[in-house]
């Protein structure tokens, strides 16, 4: 019997590349997105289905998870067999600036979709997978992280993660619904949000490499990550829902990097070989070489540089996930490794650059520079 399924954030990184999943296996697809004043379907744009054809395996909803009436009336209508609750406000320096924006989207958010399928007598048919993340560790407790790691948030994006993972566990206790926390670590590909470090690192050494740009400003450096590609990642929440049992996965590679690392492994993509000077606010990425004909940047040519706005109040310093709970059991296996998944966000942005840099040259100047 063909699936239906609902998804919260269809519009997001992960919202897209799990659609394309689900649709793939044949599932009717639903999905909730924001109205805005300019289009934002960007991401799922390929996917588009005319709804006025019969057939139809792809369709949106108007709406918001910050409103319960809407929720339940969407919920009745599409009465989904799976709903991936991916929504949310989920840039933590963001959430720093928009603490109650955040608790209300996604703490309360989760509790207005379980609540949703309370009211409408669907605990026994709809399965319901939470977005919960590493951030939930925040402050090292242990390393590596898995679920029984104690959490400690450290911002107000983690701390509603915090009440969405712990009112998902509850819903499951208390009720008997299919309700499953996927805890994942970072995961990034060409579709990520552009102010996420990955991306404007990937966006920024294309621009440089084709002399688009001057010079990358970041926070932290020493930040250490968790980098999986989204792709593997939605591979693991489908799995999460096909289980007998409903229960709570870690999804990570088990590898952790600095942000550091990362620029270099992107500048090298170009060709370009980066020696890092001083220490914090004063630190700075140099040109050491430069190997590809198609980019040639000055050897010595300052291109990073710290900017103290990015760093947090509270940092999550060093995130490094223990898989092997969604490896055994869910039979996970992901296949992207970090130097793969640089490889991909590199290819995606230099070819979209060199896409804007003849634009640019024929005259039409592109901004997009708020990050
Ligand atoms: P994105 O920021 O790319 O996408 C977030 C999605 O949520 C967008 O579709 C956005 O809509 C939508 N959204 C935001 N606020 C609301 C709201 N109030 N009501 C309904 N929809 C809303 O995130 P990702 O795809 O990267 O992440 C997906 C989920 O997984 C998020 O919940 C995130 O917190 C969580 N997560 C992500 C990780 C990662 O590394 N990517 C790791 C662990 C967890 P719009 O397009 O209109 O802005
Ligand atoms: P994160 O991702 O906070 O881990 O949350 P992000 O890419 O924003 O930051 C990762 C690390 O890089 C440091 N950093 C910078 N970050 C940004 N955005 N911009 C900078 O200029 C910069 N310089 C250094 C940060 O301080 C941080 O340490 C992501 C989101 O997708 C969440 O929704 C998700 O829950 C977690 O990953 C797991």
């Amino acid at each position: 019997m063909k699936k239906i399924a609902l998804i919260t954030g269809i519009t997001g990184q992960d919202g897209a590349y799990l659609t394309e999943l689900l649709l793939s296996k044949g599932y009717e697809v639903h999905g909730i997105k924001r109205r805005s004043s300019l289009f934002n379907t960007d991401r799922i744009d390929h996917l588009y289905q005319d709804p006025h054809e019969s057939n139809v395996k792809l369709t949106l909803h108007y709406g918001d998870l910050s409103d319960s009436t809407n929720l339940i009336r969407i919920i009745q209508q599409v009465q989904p067999d799976e709903i991936y609750n991916l929504g949310a406000m989920s840039h933590v320096k963001v959430s720093f600036d928009t603490p109650e924006y955040t608790a209300n989207a996604d703490g309360i958010g989760t509790l207005r979709l379980l609540e949703a399928i309370r009211i409408l007598g669907l605990e026994k048919k709809t399965k319901i997978y939470q977005a919960s993340t590493s951030e939930l560790y925040g402050l090292v407790q242990a390393v590596p992280q898995s679920e029984t790691t104690p959490f400690y948030p450290r911002s107000p994006y983690a701390v509603a993660k915090m009440y969405a993972y712990w009112i998902t566990v509850n819903y499951r206790e208390a009720y008997g619904i299919f309700a499953c926390n996927g805890i994942l670590f970072n995961h990034e590909s060409p579709l990520r949000g552009e102010t996420f470090v990955t991306r404007k690192i990937t966006r920024a050494t294309s621009k440089i490499a084709m002399g688009l740009q001057d010079k990358l400003y970041l926070g932290n450096l020493d930040a250490q990550r968790d980098w999986g590609h989204a792709k593997d990642y939605v591979e693991a929440m489908y799995l999460i829902l096909q289980q007998d049992e409903p229960t709570d996965y870690v999804i990570a590679t088990g590898v952790t990097t600095r942000v550091r690392e990362f620029v270099r492994m992107a500048f090298a993509e170009v060709g370009i070989t980066l020696e890092f000077k001083g220490e914090g606010v004063d630190e700075k990425g140099y040109v050491v070489s430069c190997e590809s004909p198609d980019f040639q940047v000055e050897i010595g040519k300052e291109v990073v540089a710290v900017d103290a706005k990015y760093f947090r109040p509270t940092e999550v310093e060093l995130l490094i996930g223990d898989p092997t709970k969604s490896k055994t059991k869910l039979g996970w296996v992901p296949k992207y490794d970090l130097k793969m998944l640089v490889e991909d966000m590199m290819q995606a942005d230099v070819n979209h650059f060199r896409k804007e840099k003849l634009l640019k040259e024929s005259g039409y100047d592109i901004k997009n520079q708020f990050e």
